[in-house]
């Protein structure tokens, strides 16, 4: 089922301005996770939900624009076409690179929280092969239907700010080590605070969401920088 509404056209064209600037300056686009409501893919089909932002990434990659995918809770069901023919490279897990002598740390971020403990089991299972091969056999229209209701739950809840608070703390934990790891920077998505920290001598980049806070990461060479994208929330 397609998401005609007003909102969700808006927030598409407003990614694919993005998408254009990118085209303009050149560059690679990393995507965090969570892309997509819900993306399940199965070996013959694709979600048709997305045919637009397919296309977008068509045009851009002739222009010689590179896409990488870190996968989030709402999108890890790939297979060979978000891999292949639409994403120049996909990670299931963490990805970590170094680019001019900087060392990025790239993670979803999700089932970072200490007392997830629950979310972490739940993670385990959802992305287990069983689970997964179980889950093509039922028909999509019950999945997808299924997937929305879910994530219909857990759309839109801005966080009181006890908890943002405590999110950030804990995301700064994590941060710490990989920093004393060697990495420059750390950046996560999942948590939705549109907030880069400095830490020691490296920087957490926690990214916003594409709802009320559209925030963009950008890495010229040299450093990186956090930039809000036609936020007029
Ligand atoms: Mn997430």
């Amino acid at each position: 089922m397609l998401d005609h509404s007003t909102d969700e056209q808006h927030r598409r064209e407003s990614l694919f301005r993005l998408m254009d600037q990118v085209k303009s300056t050149g560059g690679s686009l990393f995507f965090v996770g969570d892309l997509f409501d819900f993306y399940f893919e199965y070996p013959d089909l694709i979600p048709k939900a997305f045919a637009d932002f397919y296309t977008k990434v068509l045009e851009l990659k002739k222009s010689g624009i590179a896409f990488h995918f870190i996968l989030g809770n709402h999108d890890y069901w790939v297979q060979d076409y978000m891999m292949k023919d639409i994403m120049d490279e996909v990670y299931f897990g963490d990805m970590e690179f170094s680019i001019n002598g900087r060392n990025f740390f790239i993670t979803h971020g999700d089932g970072l929280l200490s007392w997830d403990h629950g979310y972490r089991i739940l993670k385990k299972i959802i992305r287990s092969r069983f689970f997964i091969w179980m889950l093509r056999w039922i028909h999509p229209t019950i999945t997808y239907r299924l997937a929305r209701w879910i994530s219909s739950k857990g759309r839109h809840s801005n966080h009181p700010q006890k908890i943002r608070h405590d999110v950030r703390e804990e995301i700064k934990l994590v941060a710490e080590k990989h920093i004393d790891n060697g990495f420059d920077y750390m950046i996560c998505g999942h948590y939705h605070l549109g907030e880069m920290i400095d830490l020691n001598n490296g920087k957490l980049v926690i990214m916003g969401d594409w709802f009320h806070n559209p925030t963009y990461a950008y890495f010229n060479g040299k450093e990186l920088t956090m930039h809000p994208w036609e936020h007029n929330a």
